[in-house]
């Protein structure tokens, strides 16, 4: 009986014979299969891992046998928010908490029996990969690719750190739900601005879900238009305009600064400035969410000074308006209230003139494209053209050209927490920001460091670690006290999973040229825009730089679902709703736990638990079993050795060509429910044969054979161990996988319907190879089809084959 017995024993032997070691020597043939790699959680290894982890490596079980060298690695993204938070409340170390996960972790998957290649484990909390993290710090610093700033950031109150514009959702924070506010500090970036055009472009060529393609064009939000230069009156102070409507100008009749905007201060008159500063106060309260609400009240104030309209040489008020973000284009806009939502409630509130240049609607705004009209020369010319046009008038006027605008933001890296890599800097009274010369890398993360967090990095209560000496001129210096986000590890693990032992270099540019893209990545839709763009972006910084030779790190991605607890809810332990993977091998073997996961849901949707599903999925493997010990005893039996074949024996060859040609094709496309789906009929159609009397023996042992072998991937240590007990050679792993004999997908008879002027009048079986003339022959012998054409004469009969046949008769 199939037990977690036999699971430990195959793994076992598969460690001791290296049978999963990668080939060095062919690749050729390889194939980079890639699971996102864990966070060591206290919590161990949930359903979710599984349901990443182990289908994944059936559809790599399969391509091995299909002769592809498969590379699968696994490592732990350890650094980060979880083990510190954890550590704050339990007040264990995040470096022993962290160490005491990954044990236990690397215990659970190995239980999975997957191929993964332990030999090439990145563990990134480790000095000998966050080093790494600081040598790519540092190329991105020495290329203008890392830069610092003074910038309003987002700030988690509960968290006390920093966070990406991405782990901001909806205006909370990503990890823990909070509310984020907004804090000016002076942070590290990096430049993936640089990169937003061919992030964009690059997208087409990539073999990703649609959905997450359509997320990342969406969060990159390049945008179309133009810039327009306003001179202010009496002054000779002028700003630019970001539009993308440049075929309203003739319709602006006011402009809007942020309140962040550095004019602000210069263009208000003396009489307005207690409300301005009132007012931009207020603005700092509001996060960039709420401003940018359509339905949000709009608000302003007046500045007092007026800015020239260059199309037209009119003279329009300058406002100052928390709906325009400082963040985005110029930070300032030309507010065309006849043909914008947000410029017409602006401009309704404030009784500004609300003028009309774009024909068509019955009411304002008229958002839409339309004619030009009350614009001078231009009346007359649609949206499309008026934009052209107007945009070469500015330019010749030298007051404004053709823009495009990108949503994207650089990457904010600094973090004000403990778990993580060191920035590799230092700050010297004399010498200003100084690299740490990549000779002296790594810098250490101190262990001694009290770590609760006060708002303020917990390295610079570590006297011992930020007092240093400058590495340019030898005087005192101090180091940076922010640690990197933790997407800076996961952004190359990839790169340094290929050659993680090397300690001269990230990397050989040699090995990852050859090893990389990673083929086949697989993990959760909820990294679509942190991690899947970070990584795309530091792939392309390193190919330019020199460092690799590729433009893409994962030529194909899936995603799959959520695994959700038996009550259809998410699984959380305060619910009581988890399932143990621990509790499912102990109970039914991993390979049931296996076959169940990807039988019960589809890859993509996932779906709720259900505690029979995986019960009967216990029954079929067992059933399986039964049937296999059926077959060797049919075998024994010297009296079934009949040779010919019979139609039993060739319906059971039919069944097991097309299992063979549909499992193959749906793993590759990671359909693994209907996968199962065919091997269940399969096994019914062996049982099926067993009850016949004359069963041909050597067909029989090559049909079971067959199965295994197609089982083997769902089902890896059950098949391994079935196909010892059937005398074969270890391992099933090395066996190349079944290919199908179309000849024997072409079923004998063959249905074809018999149509007398289009209408269908029959419907007869015959045998498929059949010539023409007998088809005719067959069809017209049809009562029903005689009575159809009666007394009429037939002019034509058609024959499609395998399909129809029509008379024509009049
Ligand atoms: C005048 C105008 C007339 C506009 C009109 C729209 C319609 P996307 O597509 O997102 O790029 N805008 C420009 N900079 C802004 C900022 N910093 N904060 C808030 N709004 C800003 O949107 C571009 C449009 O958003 C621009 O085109 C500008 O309003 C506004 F009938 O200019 B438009
Ligand atoms: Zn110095």
């Amino acid at each position: 009986m199939y037990s977690t017995k036999i699971d430990k024993k195959w793994q076992k032997k598969w460690e001791d014979t290296h049978i999963y070691k990668f080939d060095e020597n062919n690749i050729k043939n390889k194939l980079y299969v890639l699971e996102m790699f864990s966070y060591p959680s206290g919590s161990r290894l949930h359903a979710g891992h599984w349901f990443n982890y182990a289908p994944v490596d059936s559809w790599a079980r399969l391509k091995r046998m299909q002769g592809y060298n498969v590379f699968q690695p696994m490592g732990f993204d350890s650094f980060g928010l979880p083990a510190e938070n954890y550590a704050i409340k339990t007040g264990i170390h995040p470096s022993d908490s962290t160490e005491k996960n990954i044990a236990t972790m690397e215990k659970q998957l190995r239980s999975m029996g997957a191929m993964f290649n332990w030999e090439n484990e990145v563990i990134t909390c480790h000095p000998d990969y966050y080093k790494w993290n600081q040598w790519l710090f540092l190329q991105l610093y020495k290329h203008g690719l890392a830069y610092r700033k003074n910038a309003p950031v987002n700030w988690c109150p509960s968290c006390k750190t920093v966070l990406a514009n991405e782990q901001v959702q909806d205006g909370f924070c990503e990890r823990c739900g909070t509310e984020v506010t907004k804090k000016d500090l002076t942070q590290w970036f990096f430049k993936i601005t640089d990169y937003a055009e061919e992030l964009l472009q690059y997208l087409d060529k990539l073999d990703w879900p649609e959905k997450t393609k359509a997320m990342q064009r969406h969060w990159i939000g390049k945008s179309t238009g133009s810039n327009v230069t306003f001179k202010v009156v009496d002054s000779d102070i002028e700003f630019s305009v970001f539009t993308t409507r440049v075929d309203t100008l003739f319709g602006v009749t006011y402009v809007v600064l942020s309140p962040e905007n550095k004019l602000v201060d210069k263009l208000t008159k003396e009489q307005y400035k207690d409300a301005v500063e009132k007012y931009k106060d207020a603005a700092k309260k509001q996060s960039e969410i709420e401003r940018q609400s359509i339905t949000r009240e709009k608000t302003g104030v007046f500045s007092g000074s007026y800015a020239i309209n260059p199309i037209n040489g009119r003279k329009v008020p300058i406002w100052i308006g928390d709906y325009v973000l400082n963040t985005y284009g110029t930070g300032a806009v030309m507010a065309v209230p006849a043909h914008d939502e947000r410029d017409f409630d602006f401009a309704t509130k404030y009784k500004l003139p609300i003028e009309r240049v774009i024909e068509g609607g019955d009411s304002l705004p008229y958002v839409q494209y339309g004619k030009i009209i009350n614009s001078g020369e231009f009346n007359g010319l649609t949206t499309k053209e008026g934009k052209k046009a107007i945009t070469e008038k500015l330019e010749s006027m030298g007051l404004g050209s053709g823009k495009v605008n990108y949503r994207l933001r650089d990457w904010l890296v600094s973090r004000q927490r403990y778990w993580g890599t060191p920035i590799p800097v230092v700050y010297c009274e004399k010498c200003g920001v100084v690299p740490i010369p990549e000779d002296q890398l790594p810098v250490k993360l101190p262990y001694n460091v009290e770590f609760s967090p006060d708002g303020k990095s917990p390295l610079l209560k570590s006297e011992e670690f930020m007092n240093t000496t400058c590495p340019h001129c030898g005087g005192p210096a101090k180091r940076e006290a922010d640690t990197l986000d933790t997407f800076v590890c996961s952004s190359w693990y990839y790169l340094r999973y290929v050659d993680n032992k090397n300690s001269e270099k990230p990397f050989d540019k040699e090995k990852i040229d050859k090893m990389l893209p990673v083929d086949m990545y697989v993990g959760g839709p909820e990294h679509a825009c942190m991690h899947l763009l970070y990584a795309r972006f530091i792939t392309k910084a390193l190919r330019d730089m020199g460092f690799i030779d590729f433009d893409e790190p994962f030529s194909s991605l899936r995603h799959q679902g959520i695994i959700l607890g038996p009550d259809g809810q998410k699984m959380s332990k305060s619910k009581g709703n988890t399932i143990s993977p621990d509790d499912c091998i102990e109970e039914y073997g991993a390979d049931v736990f296996r076959m169940y996961l990807m039988f019960g849901f589809d890859y993509a949707e996932g779906g709720a638990w259900n505690e029979d599903g995986i019960k009967s999925m216990g029954k079929f493997v067992d059933r399986i079993e039964r049937t296999i010990d059926q077959i060797k005893d049919t075998i024994k039996d010297p009296e079934n050795n009949k040779t010919s074949m019979d139609d039993a024996e060739k319906e059971l060859n039919y069944v097991r060509n097309f299992s063979i040609k549909s499992v193959s094709e749906d793993t590759n496309k990671f359909q693994f429910n209907t996968s199962i789906a065919r091997i269940m009929e399969f096994t019914n159609a062996i049982s099926k044969y067993l009850k016949v009397e004359n069963k041909n023996v050597k067909f029989l042992q090559d049909t079971i054979l067959d199965f295994i072998k197609i089982l083997s991937p769902f089902a890896p240590h059950f098949s391994e161990e079935q196909w010892e007990s059937l005398g074969q050679h270890y391992s099933i792993f090395n066996e190349k996988w079944p290919e199908f004999d179309p000849k024997a997908l072409v079923k004998d008879t063959i249905e074809i319907a018999i149509q007398v002027n289009g209408k269908i009048r029959s419907k007869i079986n015959i045998s498929s190879d059949l010539s023409e003339d007998d088809i005719k022959e067959k069809s017209l012998a049809e009562e029903n089809v005689k009575s159809a054409i009666g007394d009429k004469s037939i002019k034509k009969i058609i024959v499609v084959k395998g399909r129809l046949v029509n008379i024509v008769a009049k």
